[in-house]
């Protein structure tokens, strides 16, 4: 066992997961696949690998990227590894920058990685793309006053002592909200966070699970925390914390 684990949500993710698996044997780190029974085949295509550093949670049903996140949280933790990683399974996400990430892991309790910033990248992705993720990381720093720069990205490293204080059974959003509530969730702890540039590549297998819901939840959710936090309802209550 790795003291590091890196956990990969998926949903037909049957063309990218085992280059990404491979290509991941270049660093000391285990896997969780956290999948919701991908009609294509994904988990018994991970199975079938028999790689004894790798895990795969069949979650039953399509529950979205939050209730994933939250069980691979919870058996990370259990399993007692100091470092937990996310990162997409569709390629988007290189291992050279996790290393990187991991390798500043020590020092903080959170690695974001951000594309908006000086070395960092996007390829391969529409303005269209690009408009909506620069704007979601503005529209929630302002409503949540958080100065982060890419606050949607879902390749991160997470100090383990740090996750353990949160509650995590009140993260309630399932689309790329989470990543937001992520970084709100560790703001209540005062957690040390620290961005480092990554490099994005827009996936060429496979489709995006974007949709007009899941950029609604964001929207209805960070609408709502911002106006919770200036009517200042629950100050006293750091409901994240444990
Ligand atoms: N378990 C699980 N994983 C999911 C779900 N939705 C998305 N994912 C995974 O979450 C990661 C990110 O999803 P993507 O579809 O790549 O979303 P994205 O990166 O924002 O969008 P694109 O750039 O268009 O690919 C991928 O590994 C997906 O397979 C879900 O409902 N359940
Ligand atoms: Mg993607």
């Amino acid at each position: 066992m790795h003291k590091s684990v890196v956990l990969i949500p998926t949903y037909n993710e049957s063309d990218s997961i085992v280059h990404l698996i491979n290509d991941l044997r270049k660093i000391d780190i285990d896997i969780i696949v956290i999948d919701d029974d991908s009609p294509d085949q994904t988990s018994q295509l991970v199975k079938n690998l028999d790689y004894s550093h790798v895990r795969v949670i069949d979650n039953g049903a399509k529950k979205g990227i939050g209730t994933a996140y939250i069980s691979g949280f919870k058996i990370a933790l259990q399993d007692d590894y100091e470092f937990v990683a996310t990162m997409d399974a569709d390629g988007s996400h290189s291992v050279k920058d996790l290393q990187k990430m991991l390798n500043q892991g020590p020092t903080c309790d959170v690695v974001m990685g951000v594309r908006w910033i000086k070395g960092g990248s996007v390829t391969n992705w529409s303005l269209h793309r690009k408009l909506l993720s620069q704007f979601g990381t503005w529209y929630a720093g302002k409503a949540l006053k958080m100065k982060y720069r890419d606050l949607t990205g879902g390749l991160r490293v997470y100090r383990a002592t740090a996750l353990k204080r949160l509650n995590l059974d009140v993260i309630g959003s399932n689309g790329y909200c989470f990543q937001i509530e992520m970084i709100r969730a560790f703001s209540q702890l005062n957690a040390h966070m620290s961005e480092i540039p990554i490099t994005f590549v827009e996936r060429e297998h496979g489709k995006s699970k974007m949709s007009k819901g899941i950029v609604f939840e964001a929207f209805y959710l960070v609408s709502l925390w911002g106006i919770q936090r200036i009517l200042k309802v629950n100050a006293d209550k750091l409901h994240y914390v444990k």
